[in-house]
Order: structure tokens, then sequence, then C-alpha cells
């Protein structure tokens, strides 16, 4: 309490000063030294940001995996200066406007098959999954399966940082220090195996069998008691893992057999980021729901999104019509600057053919990432769409030190990385030139050099 007690009106005038960057308890970030030396960007445009000492660095990641059309796309810009004169907000609880409409509809038409309804959640990717989660227990209940109330993630699985993402995530990092989370929800198994696997190019071969560990879980708690798994096609922040070939197809068979609900957490791979619309049309799997957010604006106005199957949403649209159907919904559902931004953003992917791109690059991404094998402390090499990842020996004792030295290192070269623990996870808007793929790889390789 001391501490704060010392909080007076000097130390607040003080934290007012330029560069006193103490208020800020920062996300996901070491505190204490970042602040000793912060990173701070002041600018973006395109593939490049610019820092507050003036430097360009190229964006190796898209921001957080979510500006796929590169930063400050004049159309979305412009978009949203549009809509923050015309109307700042308007409630979605018992109100409208009509580019909620608009853009569900856009999304919907863009989502496969019968996921054909678009539920908003407001700030990210973490509102999205909770929104799924608590769809498909209401589901469950809706249509006379109440005892369905088990959820199941997976190991190494990350779903955002709600008590609902964190319960089905598989991080421990994000799951220790918060007590006993929901209950009633279990893991399968993760699916990263480097020593069948390593330097897979695409799809890694083995591991489709990993899937029957649903079969394993439904034998310990019976199916009646199972709502749905919910899974990332392929898991960025755990560090990047594809999920083996055939992988997903099974787990759909398997959730079709016992009536649970398959959910793709398609945060990072929806919109683009494999090639496809969604990381279900690259696959080729029907989910039940997929949760977006990230790549949904380009990131320019904070939203999330749940697509849900048609008999998912028909089975709320009963009783009396004065009803409430679905008792859920945040403040800024579907907020008009958001759902700007969503329009504009879409309009841009179909018109600069931003999805097709990634096609095009990924071979020569793939041939690119994978010339790094050799290189020091290179364990694996992973890749999928405009998706990459290299893998670093940690060093004995000292877990993620090395990766974070080469991000540092990287930094100051002037390329932006992202990495979690000794895994660098590079996920470039889809504007990259090849020019720029060689720069980032060339950069890693000349830092890795030097590393410890
Ligand atoms: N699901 C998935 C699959 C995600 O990747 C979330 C949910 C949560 O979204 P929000 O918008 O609430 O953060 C995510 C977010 C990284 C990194 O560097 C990844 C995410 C967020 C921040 C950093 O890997 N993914
Ligand atoms: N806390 C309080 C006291 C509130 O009144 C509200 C919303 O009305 C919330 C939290 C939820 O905020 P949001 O809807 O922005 O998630």
């Amino acid at each position: 309490m001391n501490d704060l007690s010392k909080n007076g009106a000097g130390t607040r005038t003080d934290t007012r000063a330029p560069n006193n960057l103490e208020s800020f308890w920062m996300p996901y970030t070491a505190n204490r030294s970042f602040k000793q030396a912060p990173r701070l960007y002041v600018g973006a445009k395109g593939m490049y940001y610019t820092t507050v000492d003036g430097r360009q660095v190229l964006d190796g990641t898209a921001g957080l995996w979510c500006v796929n059309a590169g930063h400050c796309n004049p159309r979305i810009v412009q978009a949203i200066q549009d809509q923050a004169a015309e109307m700042d907000y308007a409630p979605s609880f018992q109100m409208g406007h009509p580019k909620a409409f608009e853009l569900a509809s856009r999304v919907a038409q863009l989502l496969p098959g019968d996921l054909d309804h678009v539920f908003f959640a407001a700030g990210g990717g973490s509102e999205a999954v909770d929104s799924a989660l608590k769809i498909a227990l209401a589901y469950q209940r809706q249509i006379g399966q109440g005892t369905r109330t088990r959820l199941i993630g997976r190991e190494r699985g990350y779903h955002g940082t709600g008590f609902g993402g964190i319960s089905v995530g598989g991080i421990v990092a994000n799951r220790k220090a918060f007590g006993t989370l929901l209950t009633g929800v279990d893991h399968l198994r993760h699916t990263h195996d480097l020593g069948r696997n390593a330097y897979s190019r695409g799809l890694p071969q083995h591991g489709a069998d990993l899937a029957d560990d649903l079969e394993r879980l439904v034998t310990l708690h019976d199916a009646s008691t199972i709502a749905a798994v919910i899974v990332e096609p392929v898991a960025g922040s755990t560090g990047v893992l594809m999920p083996p070939q055939g992988y997903l197809q099974r787990l759909r068979q398997i959730c079709d057999k016992h009536g649970i609900l398959l959910i793709f957490d398609e945060v990072i791979t929806g919109f683009g980021r494999l090639g496809t619309n969604f990381g279900a049309d690259y696959f080729g799997v029907q989910p039940d729901m997929v949760t977006l957010a990230k790549g949904l604006t380009n990131a320019a106005v904070p939203a999330g999104a749940v697509g849900v199957r048609k008999p998912i949403y028909d089975a709320f649209m009963t009783g009396p019509e004065h009803m409430i159907e679905l008792f859920h919904g945040y403040t800024y559902s579907a907020h008009p600057l958001a759902m700007a931004a969503g329009l504009a953003t879409l309009d841009v992917y179909r018109e600069e053919g931003l999805f097709q791109r990634v096609a095009d690059l990924a071979p020569y991404w793939e041939q690119a990432l994978h010339s790094l094998k050799g290189a020091r402390h290179v364990i694996d090499i992973r890749n999928l769409g405009l998706i990459g990842a290299v893998e670093l020996e940690p060093i004995a004792g000292r877990p993620t030190a090395r990766a974070y030295d080469l991000f540092i290192k990287c930094f100051e070269k002037g390329v932006g990385i992202r990495t979690t623990g000794d895994i660098v996870a590079l996920s470039p808007p889809f504007i990259i030139e090849k020019g720029e793929i060689d720069r980032i790889v060339e950069t890693l390789r000349d830092c890795l050099q030097t590393l410890d």
C-alpha cells in the first residue's frame, strides 16, 4: 500500500512528462527491460513502421498477424474517417445500423458452406472465442443436449486471454497464475513432433492419428458431456504448428460421430493468410463455427466475430418473437468504425487480389525460409501460406533468451520479427515484395551468425 499512497499529485505530473514510460503496464511485455530501452513506433505505411528516432522497420509480422493489407491503406483510412464524422456510435442491443448488416452479409458470403450468420464481438479474438464457447454451450442446451457442458481445447493452443480462452488454451504460462479457470475443460494432445516432422515444407506428414486423442477423451468423459472442440487450424502464438496431413479431417469425422461441435479459431488463419479465404477452405474441412478478428478490419479498428452455421442460428430462433434469444453481447459489438473498416478492408482484399497474392508468393516464401536450414542454432523451419517459423536450439538453462536476442538484433537492423519461446514467427502483410522476403531472411541469417 505504501507505494500506492505515494502516488500523489506530484507523481501524476511527472507521469505526464515526455518519456516517462512508467504508468503504462504493458501487455505481454518484459516491462522493466522495455522501459530501460524502449522501442517506439510513431508511424506506419505499407510494409514499414517508422520509429520515434526516424528509422524505418520492415514489418515481418503484419503487426501481430493482423495488418494483412499493409499499414494505413488509404481506402481503409478514408472509410474510418468518414464514419467517425457521420456516426460515431450506435448501439447494437435492440437497435442497429446498416453497415453491421452489410459486413455480416459480406463475411457470410466469404465463409464456406452454411456458415451464414455472423455474431460481432468487440475487442478482438479473445471476445470472439468467449462468444463462440458461450454459443456452443447455449446451443447444446437449446437442442435438448444440456448435459453437453464440457469444452475441449488442445495443448499449446492459443485462444486469447479471456477466461474462456485461457481455459481451452494450452499454454501453461497463460494459465498457471489464474486459478481454476473454467471447470469441465479438457485438452487434446498437441501435434508438434520435431523428431518425425522437422523441416517439413507445408503440412507435416506424421501425426493425423493424434486426432484420435478425441476418442480417448470421449471414452473418458462420454460424448454426452462434451459440447465442443476448439482448435486453431494452424496454431500461431504457440510457435506456428501446422496440422499434420489429414489431422483436421479426422477431427471433423470424430466430432460428427459424437455430435460434438467443431470450432475453428481462425483469428490468424482467417482472411487470406493461407492464400484462401479461411483455413477451413485451405483444408477443405467445414467447422460448425469460426472465430475471426485481426484481418477482419486489417487491425485498423478492434473487432471480432463468430461465424456460425445456419442450424445453430436457427435453433435459437424459437420461442416468443419479442424475447431476446441469446443473452450475450458487448457495448461495442458491431461498432460503426469497425464495420466501416471491415467493409473497406474486404474491398481492398478483393480489388487488390491479396488472397491470391498470398497463394502466388507462398512457394517463394517457402524456398526463402528453408534456405536458412543449416544456419547457426536453427533446429526446424516451418511454413504455410504466408506464415513461417524458425525454431532455435534454446540456450541450456535460459529458455527464450536466444530468440529474444535475435529479436533485438533484427529490430536494430530494421526488420521486425516476433518470437515465442525460442521460435521466430513470421507473418508479413500480403503486399510484401520478393525483395523484402529476401531481406527478412538475410537479416535473420546475419543476426543468427552473431548470436551466442
Ligand atoms: N485466437 C487466436 C488463434 C489468436 O491467435 C486470439 C484468439 C486472441 O485475439 P485478441 O485479439 O484478443 O488478441 C489470438 C491472438 C503472437 C500473437 O505474436 C498472437 C495473437 C495475439 C498477440 C500476439 O503470436 N493472437
Ligand atoms: N462493466 C460495467 C460496469 C458495464 O456497465 C459494462 C457495460 O455496460 C461492462 C463492464 C461491459 O462493457 P463492454 O460491453 O464494453 O464489454
